[in-house]
């Protein structure tokens, strides 16, 4: 079973979605709300403890009628069985994409090559587990008999990302141990988590599912090294373990086998951090959170699976974005987190989302010919108000926003909480109503501003409205709800690559790069620069002889 490849331009609804868009596009969201006093329940879903209102989006009922229909065109029902059932959906590496079977709450088999995966999913949990049990309680020792307090994961992008977003998010259920993150291949990066680590109570967990990727190995080799400086050879099996499916190049690194925790080809990098991938959140908040982040997630795969289209989160979200991007010709979607916890969600998602749909070739290889993955960005509300939210209310794009609340602080409840979620509800009610000319004139007169003050400052103070956002409420950031809401925008991107005709599992852009720093790192070996062009030349040059 396996993706099919229709250009989606060609589809009978989207054809009716452009005139959709041409009827639709003067109206205003007010007008959407005066028209149809059921608008929000219409426009609305209550899953667990998510609630979704997407009726502040410039759409309406025929709107998410013809979306619904171009997902069904697009073979979405199919291409989900494929994806879920282990088909080669990552058909350019010749793999199945199943970060949702290390998630599964359903023991039904899960084949690839003919072998059900799952009693090999629950293995690598169970040795994930027992590892991180003896850490957190202090049997597994350090190689002078001291217990475990800091932990270093040494990975980058899908090996770090998701790790140290999720870590981070779930601070408030963190044991005692110091959790780094080091990912650069700056040699700054390092030098400062040695800064803060003890050779004696400290386990470097390799996180690289290749294990040759440059920037994790030079600073495992750095921290090695280090390590070596104040420890014998010896105690190298107390404080190095490594994540990875390569085993011969882990043990040729120097770690045993019984330090290794395995993973596998059919999970992307950047959909891993279910996997052995996240032991690093697993040892910072114990197993037990760790399940249930996974049950979480699980649970958000059953309703995406199971959930009719047009009740469906992941599938009308991502309908959305289609919408803006392709036919509104919307570039960017901001995501802003209400939440401390959450300020690295967006730059994770910026790896989901544009690593898997930035692509300009389809299915069948041939150049597209409208518009895919769209530009992700954000910050965390309220800091985000205070930096970006100008150019969201008075600038000269259209940006669809995200806004994720939560109703429950962590803490015991106090006036935080209201200040937090009243400019939650108060930016995306702003960005939809304005503020017009009318309102902004009585405002300046009751300030008593003159006539002549008034004219001069009215242009500026108007606000025209009519921006579109997406609110999800979810009752508190516990593990689960967390799992389910990265599992969310998972399946989002899914959705839109098939949608778009495009491979979302691959990543082949992040590809040359890699390959001429390789040459360039020769070069400046061999002072060979005669090959480059002249731009790239003198910047070597001047970064060789800064005083040149
Ligand atoms: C993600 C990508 C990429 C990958 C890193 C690290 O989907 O594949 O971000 O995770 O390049 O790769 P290794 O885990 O192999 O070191």
């Amino acid at each position: 079973m396996n993706l099919n490849k229709n250009k989606p331009s060609n589809l009978d609804s989207w054809k009716k979605l452009n005139s959709n868009f041409k009827t639709l596009s003067s109206k205003t969201l007010t007008e959407h709300f005066a028209e149809n006093p059921d608008r929000v329940d219409k426009l609305s879903i209550n899953w667990e403890s998510f609630y979704v209102d997407y009726s502040k989006n410039r759409l309406d009922k025929s709107t998410i009628d013809l979306l619904v229909s171009l997902a069904e065109e697009a073979g979405l029902k199919e291409g989900i069985e494929a994806y879920f059932s282990g088909g080669e959906i990552n058909e350019t590496e010749g793999r199945a994409v199943l970060h949702t079977a290390l998630r599964t709450q359903d023991s039904s088999p899960v084949l690839v090559e003919g072998e059900n995966i799952l009693p090999g999913i629950d293995q690598a949990k169970k040795e994930m587990y027992d590892f991180a049990d003896k850490v957190i309680s202090g049997a597994w020792k350090g190689h002078t008999g001291k217990s475990i307090q800091n932990v270093v994961n040494i990975g980058i992008g899908g090996s770090d990302l998701g790790p140290a977003m999720v870590t981070e998010a779930l601070e408030f259920y963190q044991n005692h141990l110091n959790v780094y993150f080091v990912s650069n291949v700056e040699g700054d990066h390092v030098n400062e988590i040695i800064n803060k680590i003890d050779p004696e109570t400290t386990l470097f967990v390799i996180v690289s599912k290749t294990f040759t990727t440059q920037e994790t190995l030079s600073n495992a080799q750095t921290l090695r090294k280090w390590f070596l400086n104040h420890a014998p050879q010896a105690a190298v099996e107390k404080h190095f373990v490594a994540v990875s499916t390569n085993q011969k190049k882990v043990t040729e690194f120097g770690i045993s086998p019984e330090n290794i925790f395995s993973m596998n080809d059919w999970v992307g990098g950047r959909f891993s951090l279910w996997s052995t991938v996240g032991i690093s959140i697993c040892l910072a908040v114990g197993p037990t959170h760790f399940e249930n982040l996974l049950k979480g997630a699980g649970a958000m795969d059953q309703h995406f699976r199971k959930a009719s289209f047009d009740q469906n989160i992941p599938v009308l979200l991502a309908m959305i974005t289609v919408w803006y991007n392709n036919f509104w010709n919307a570039e960017s979607e901001v995501i802003v987190p209400y939440s401390q916890y959450l300020r690295n969600l967006p730059a994770y998602l910026q790896q989901g989302i544009m690593e898997s749909n930035g692509k300009g070739v389809d299915r069948n290889g041939d150049p597209v010919d409208y518009q895919t993955g769209t530009i992700i960005w954000g910050a965390s509300g309220t800091n985000a108000q205070h930096a970006f939210f100008q150019l969201m209310h008075q600038g000269t794009k259209l940006i669809p926003a995200d806004f994720i609340g939560f109703a429950k602080p962590l803490y015991p409840k106090n006036d935080h909480q209201d200040k937090l979620m009243s400019n939650f509800f108060a930016q995306t009610q702003a960005l939809m109503l304005g503020k017009n000319e009318a309102t902004v004139r009585t405002e300046l007169e009751s300030q008593g501003k003159s006539n002549t003050e008034i004219e001069a400052l009215l242009p500026f103070k108007i606000f025209e409205g009519n921006r579109p956002s997406t609110t999800l409420l979810i009752e508190e950031l516990t593990p689960y709800n967390l799992g389910a809401l990265i599992a969310m925008y998972e399946h989002k991107i899914f959705v839109q690559g098939v949608i778009w005709n495009i491979f979302s599992y691959d990543q082949w852009g992040v590809e040359l790069g890699k390959q001429l720093a390789n040459n360039i790192l020769n070069d400046f070996e061999s002072g060979k620069l005669d090959h480059h062009d002249a731009s790239t030349k003198k910047l070597i040059e001047r970064y060789q002889n800064p005083k040149k």
